[in-house]
């Protein structure tokens, strides 16, 4: 008697524990890091309105948190992502996409080539899994004309 009480008690356990773990594994997916308060994103270069050759640098700011790879779980950082020609923001609730350039090992700048003409550039930070903080640490978005 006492050992099925127990074996049922037990099961009930491993059950909840079970629920728990899967519960939580599949909310991490989606669990946003909070933005650290005053963080900003900015492109220090170019400027807005610049033109630039085809082949130009693009310097990536950061302040009121710092920069630190993917993967790597630590307070009040994020990488860089660089939205080039996008209307809008990816989804906020789930990974950055592998079509949008990340620089997940922590890089703050790039070389960028695009075709002649107007082109709009914008940052947008994600934490350890990519995923954008809450709020989403943007940039503003800068247009530019390439040569
Ligand atoms: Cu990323």
């Amino acid at each position: 008697m006492m050992t099925d009480r127990y074996a049922a008690f037990a099961q009930t356990l491993l059950v909840a524990a079970g629920l728990a773990l899967g519960l939580s594994a599949g909310a991490a997916t989606m669990e946003r890091t909070p933005a650290p308060e005053g963080a900003k994103a900015y492109i220090i270069s170019p400027k807005d309105g610049d033109t630039v050759p085809r082949t130009f640098v693009v310097r990536f700011g950061l302040s009121g948190m710092g920069v630190a790879p993917a993967g790597a779980d630590l307070p009040k950082t994020g990488h860089h992502h660089l939205l080039v020609d996008m209307d809008g923001l990816p989804p906020l609730d789930q990974p950055i996409s592998a079509d949008i350039r990340h620089f997940g090992g922590g890089q703050t700048e790039t070389e960028l080539t695009l075709p002649p003409g107007e082109h709009t550039l914008q940052i947008l930070l994600g934490d350890k899994s990519h995923i954008p903080h809450d709020p989403p640490i943007v940039s503003e978005r800068i247009t530019i004309t390439v040569e």
